[in-house]
C-alpha cells in the first residue's frame, strides 16, 4: 500500500464521514424549488449521483422529497 492510496482512503472515509452526518435539507438540493432533484442539481451533492438510480422508485428520472429522504447516500 502506497501513499497515494492511503491519501485516498483517508479522503473517502472522512467525505462519506462528513455527508452522512450531514445529508443536505431537500429544499436546499432542490435549487429550482420545483419540487423534485433532477440528476443536474444531483451533481451538487457528494454521493448522490451513485445511488440516483436506485433511489429515484418512479424512475421518472427525478427525485422527490420522499425519495431523497430514502436515498442511501454514504
Ligand atoms: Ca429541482
Ligand atoms: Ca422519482
Amino acid at each position: 500500500m502506497n501513499i497515494k492510496t492511503l491519501c485516498i482512503i483517508a479522503l473517502t472515509s472522512v467525505s462519506a464521514t462528513a455527508f452522512a452526518a450531514d445529508k443536505p435539507e431537500f429544499n436546499l438540493v432542490d435549487l429550482n424549488a420545483d419540487g423534485f432533484v433532477s440528476q443536474e442539481e444531483a451533481q451538487n451533492i457528494v454521493g448522490l449521483t451513485d445511488v440516483f438510480e436506485a433511489a429515484d422508485i418512479n424512475k421518472d428520472g427525478q427525485l422527490d422529497e420522499a425519495e431523497y429522504a430514502e436515498a442511501a447516500i454514504s
